[in-house]
């Protein structure tokens, strides 16, 4: 009787008395702290066992987390059984709770339902069994019961009531990847958190503890993919070496509910095998990606799919021999689909011999080629028309596909928002986006409908965010950027969770669930990247940071070869105004939204401020929605943000007896920073644009520090992230 009862107290208690470490970040929101005395009672009250019936490696997982978690944070190990003994623990007082974990297949029968919960989604109910509190988490599938495991741990470490649990939540999109734009040397092309997690050239012999803990990262807020190599792609992941080393990093992260994806370079079988041309139609071209894929899912049975940039900033693709995308894709899709494998092909495509608005190619391009993809394609498009800004309006894309689906591309890594030390949280810019209104079927055709394919009724769907993730032992180069990388997950899995609650949920479990903590941080979160905008790009405005590495403004440049590459096509500003004329009497980019959308654009005073410079020219004294002209008011949004950055500094300072010193102080240096560039984004703008508007300041704002020629002077050869 006694045989079945297994006892992993010793090994639990091992793991919550490992040595302390010290809170450099790389514990992630996974750290899973001891909640002052109430809490942790609470949790050791529900938690004091744990059943968990299976025994495949994933089941073993999900047990295994709940242990270590629950141990950390009440300060006592659960006893581990198999269920047959009921709930009570051992030696546990009869009123203890216990976490049940159990799938239909360990315990037909269960008292919940799990229909409509797919493979991936999970239930958690309070009930009684045996007479004894049991808490229940339920699913179809091992990996269901590890998003459960994740999902009860979280309630625990946010401080949530556990006593009347009855939650059921699936993911509402089934792809759910980081993209890493990380090269085979090591580099990672727009990284600011170090070199590559992936040690491709120690693979596949050497398989450091990193990358256990970068997929249990990603399992615990629902990541189900990861590209592992730059979209801007080399053929050399194709070859057998690299398949090899991409194999044994699938088999790593399998267990966790995590597929490998590669992307490919388009000319690969011409790089790798001597083909004369890699038109997508020539019978061979297409025979060799079959037989590149057979190889690959010999090495890799549950291989993703490939992601494609093609004909894009200088990549090579389908449009080289007279091809469109559909048929590029249609023919990797052909390759994959014996497998189950899927493609994703980006939008994000705009041409230095197409004199067209930037914002308006991608949609040209793709548009016409609705309903023509394989059904195994997705398109994957960026969140807005140019490129990853602070700001930009939805992507025309969304809503004007309905016969595709389409996956959306957020930057998770933030090229345009500070890179790595500005504290510039991006739930709200996601949420932004994905609660924006397409109208394409009326009201209420959000963006978040269209991917996650309830407005159309896809079924394939998905969302892809550019890793922030690097070797950095904090893994995103702050501990505040963990925060995006979090919000991502949480999104992809419930595109309608508000960005604030996610904030809060991240710094329950990062920091603290003390309010005394929560509230200051959250507060400070959610305006931030509002305050980024502000100092950098307010009112529309869009892409005047540095050339190249994108650090830094630099609105004046106006002399790189590619019309589009320069700041000043952004902006327009001229002895009249700014702003880019995007109505009929512009580029008309503003046609390419639903004529809903299309008419509230197409007037100044209905375009929503926030947008106003990047749909419309206007006039420097023409009246803002507060009463000042515009100079006046441009002028306040870069000392607002300014100001906001202040602010986060004075709030932050006041943190220091609630965070421990390492994180206190990465961030109260990293805030420092970010305050001077916030003055320098202001200075260096408003001297630039007081050069052209040529009017005084507003009474009380004060003088840029340098004249305009100090801040065009400034280099950064060595600025990181631009390999
Ligand atoms: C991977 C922008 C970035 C490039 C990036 C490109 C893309 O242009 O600056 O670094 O290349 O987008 O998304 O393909």
């Amino acid at each position: 009787m006694f045989a079945r009862l297994f006892c992993w107290t010793i090994a639990a208690v091992m793991t919550a008395a490992a040595p302390a470490m010290a809170e450099d970040g790389y514990a992630l929101w996974l750290h899973h702290a001891r909640p002052n005395g109430g809490s942790a009672e609470a949790i050791a009250r529900h938690a004091a066992a744990v059943m968990a019936p299976g025994s495949g490696a994933t089941a073993l997982i999900a047990r295994d987390e709940l242990v270590r978690g629950l141990t950390s944070a009440s300060g006592i190990a659960p006893v581990v059984t198999d269920g047959s003994q009921g709930a009570s623990p051992q030696g546990g007082s009869p009123q203890a709770g216990a976490i049940w974990l159990a799938t239909p297949a360990s315990a037909p029968g269960l008292p919940v339902k799990l229909d409509g919960l797919g493979d991936e989604g999970y239930a958690i109910r309070s009930l009684i069994r045996n007479g004894q509190p049991v808490t229940l988490i339920a699913a179809n599938s091992d990996i269901g019961l590890l998003h459960g495991a994740y999902a009860y741990l979280r309630l625990a470490d946010t401080g949530a009531s556990l006593d009347r649990l009855d939650i059921r939540s699936a993911p509402r999109m089934k792809l759910r990847l980081l993209n890493h734009w990380d090269n085979l040397d090591g580099t990672v092309e727009r990284g600011y958190a170090g070199q590559s997690i992936w040690d491709w050239w120690r693979l596949p012999d050497w398989k450091g503890p990193r990358y256990t803990d970068y997929a249990r990262a990603n399992a615990s807020i629902g990541i189900n993919g990861t590209v592992l190599n730059n979209v801007n792609a080399r053929s050399d992941s194709l070859t057998a070496p690299y398949i090899a080393k991409a194999a044994a990093l699938a088999d790593l992260f399998r267990p966790y509910g995590i597929k490998v994806y590669l992307s490919v370079k388009w000319t690969a079988p011409m790089e790798l095998s001597g083909l004369k041309s890699a038109d997508p139609l020539d019978p061979q071209v297409a025979a060799w990606w079959k037989a590149k894929a057979d190889e690959i899912y010999r090495a890799i049975p549950d291989f993703g799919g490939f992601l494609v940039k093609a004909n894009s900033e200088g990549q090579p693709g389908p449009q080289d021999y007279g091809r469109t995308h559909a048929d590029g894709a249609n023919m990797l899709a052909a390759a994959v689909k014996p497998h189950g494998g899927i493609v994703m092909w980006r939008a994000f495509v705009y041409a230095h011999d197409n004199p067209d608005d930037r914002a308006k190619q991608a949609y040209s391009d793709f548009k016409p080629l609705d309903g023509q993809f394989a059904d195994n394609v997705l398109v994957q498009v960026k969140n807005g028309p140019i490129d990853f800004q602070p700001r930009e309006p939805f992507h025309p894309l969304f809503g004007a596909m309905p016969r595709t689906p389409l996956m959306m591309e957020f930057q998770i890594t933030k090229e345009y928002l500070g890179q790595s030390t500005h504290l510039t949280y991006l739930g709200p810019l996601f949420e932004e986006v994905l609660k924006s209104d397409t109208f394409a079927r009326g009201k209420g055709s959000t963006v978040a409908r269209v991917i996650d394919g309830s407005l159309e009724g896809h079924k394939l769907t998905g969302m892809a965010g550019v890793a922030n993730i690097g070797a950095d032992r904090d893994w995103s180069g702050s501990i505040f950027n963990q925060a995006d990388w979090y919000a991502f997950g949480r999104l992809a899995w419930d595109p309608d969770l508000p960005a604030e609650a996610i904030a809060r949920e991240w710094v329950a479990q990062t920091f603290s669930p003390d309010p005394r903590v929560t509230g200051p941080v959250v507060a400070m979160m959610m305006g931030s990247r509002e305050a980024a905008v502000d100092y950098m790009t307010p009112l529309g405005l869009a892409h005047l940071m540095g050339t190249g590495h994108h650090y830094g403004p630099a609105p004046w440049i106006s002399d790189l070869a590619r019309p589009e590459w320069n700041p000043a096509y952004y902006h327009k500003a001229d002895a009249q105004g700014i702003g880019f004329d995007r109505t009929r009497t512009g580029s008309n980019a503003i046609g390419q939204y639903a004529p809903r959308l299309a008419k509230i654009l197409a007037d100044p005073r209905t375009t929503p401020e926030r947008d106003l410079l990047w749909f419309h020219h206007v006039g420097w004294d023409a009246k803002l929605k507060s009463g000042e002209t515009l100079w006046d008011g441009l002028v306040h949004h870069y000392d607002d943000g300014v100001a906001y950055v202040a602010n986060m500094q004075t709030i932050w300072d006041s943190l220091r007896p609630y965070i421990d010193s390492e994180r206190f102080t990465q961030t109260q240096v990293f805030l420092g920073i970010q305050r001077r560039e916030a003055q320098w984004w202001r200075d260096a703008s408003i001297a630039y644009f007081q050069s052209i508007a040529r009017r005084p300041l507003p009474p009380g704002a004060s003088a840029p520090e340098h004249d305009l020629d100090w801040y065009k002077a400034r280099r950064f050869p060595y600025a990181p992230g631009h390999p």
